[in-house]
């Protein structure tokens, strides 16, 4: 999973990637004008326990990828708008976090002189669709052109003008793609355009210690006629930093002392995985114990091909219990059967966030 945190100048965004990095990441960039990039292993206490329980030698972790977007350096005539290789940067990631300024503070300007989040995300709100806009628009064109010189393709053509067509008249009512509900064909379609008005959105509010979050979100949220895979979420930005920069034990006598549950990275990851419908399942042994990301719903087979295709290939059941169970069974993995807990899958099953499998597999059907 990859989410760019991209937005206006000084905003937070280097602050809140920094929160979400912290220690236990790592981190990339090759200049400035380049994203910085961290890959966050996703604290999971399930998998903590699991590899206690196991004594696995290694313990592989889910990640997911930060891209911390440089300022952007628009044109003379519009400083503020993102220009086209900025945009190009974005078509490649998985979901869109806007990071919004809401804190105050006199030593820090704001490239339109003044402090005001509503303007700001229904600035980019317009500058998404006007960007997808252009493309459509020009693909559209070329596909037109192409039609008169090239008349032996013209059926498959036809279908993806109707398609591109319908982007464009949703684009010019400002409606994002992502409000609209699209077929599997044309979804695949849609993949080589990266419309970024059809990624799942994220706005991240940069809000002020002071501040109260639960209110300039509702107010966000107003502004998505369309909320559909919109999520809204306020973060202390500067003080997530500060927390994020402390030892593990400091970081939680902190967040007491905030009177905060828990970093906003670990309130973060779940609603992103909401937002872009991911689970988890695990894998256990003596070996490793791992998390593995899937799409909400997928089958045993699809999570067996995630793990290798060998295991999808020459799959034959799969052994599934849950993390639950283990536990009240006091961790002792050699009590699941007998407590009829563990249960025998088919390539049909539609795994459940959390499911704990064991893929059993024929060597020789994979191998062929
Ligand atoms: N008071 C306050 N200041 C903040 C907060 N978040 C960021 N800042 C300050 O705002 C300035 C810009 O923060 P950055 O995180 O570098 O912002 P940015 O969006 O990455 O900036 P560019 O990459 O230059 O566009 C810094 O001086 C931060 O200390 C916040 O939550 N509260
Ligand atoms: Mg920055």
């Amino acid at each position: 999973m990859k989410i760019a945190l991209f937005g206006l100048p000084l905003t937070g965004k280097t602050t809140i990637f920094r929160s979400f990095a912290g220690f236990q990441s790592e981190t990339t960039s090759r200049s400035k004008s380049e994203p910085n990039r961290a890959i966050v292993r996703i604290p999971d206490a399930r998998l903590d326990k699991l590899e206690q329980i196991y004594k696995s030698r290694r313990k592989v972790h889910s990640t997911i990828e930060y891209l911390d977007m440089p300022n952007p350096i628009g044109s003379d005539r519009h400083p503020a708008r993102f220009p086209e290789n900025f945009m190009a940067e974005l078509r490649t990631t998985d979901a869109l976090a806007y990071v919004v300024r809401v804190f105050d503070s006199p030593s820090v300007p704001h490239i339109h002189g003044d402090v005001d989040f509503i303007r700001d995300i229904k600035e980019i709100n317009t500058d998404l669709l006007l960007s997808d806009l252009a493309v459509a628009e020009s693909a559209l064109d070329k596909m037109g052109h192409r039609l008169k010189v090239d008349a032996t393709t013209a059926f498959e053509m036809r279908s993806r003008q109707e398609l591109l067509a319908k982007c464009k008249q949703a684009l010019e009512n400002e409606t994002p793609l992502r409000a609209l509900a699209w077929k599997d064909d044309e979804l695949k379609h849609l993949r080589n355009y990266q419309f970024l008005s059809q990624k799942p959105f994220i706005v991240i509010l940069n809000t002020g210690e002071k501040q109260n979050g639960n209110d300039v979100v509702a107010r966000a949220r107003q502004l998505f006629a369309h909320p559909q895979s919109v999520l809204v979420t306020a973060i202390c930005g500067q003080l997530e930093m500060e927390i994020s920069q402390l030892p593990a034990e400091e970081q939680i006598l902190f967040l007491q002392e905030m009177g905060l549950q828990e970093t906003a990275l670990k309130r973060f990851i779940p609603q992103c995985f909401d937002l872009l419908g991911r689970m988890y399942f695990f894998t256990v042994g003596e070996d490793e114990s791992r998390a593995w990301e899937i799409p909400k719903n997928s089958t045993a087979l699809y999570a067996a091909g995630v793990i290798h295709t060998d295991l999808a290939q020459g799959f034959i059941c799969a052994e599934v219990f849950r993390y639950e169970d283990l536990l009240a069974l006091g961790g002792v993995p050699g009590k699941l059967k007998e407590a009829g807990k563990m249960r025998l899958e088919g390539k049909e099953y539609v795994v459940e966030d959390g499911d704990i499998l064991t893929i059993r597999f024929n060597v020789s059907k994979s191998r062929k």
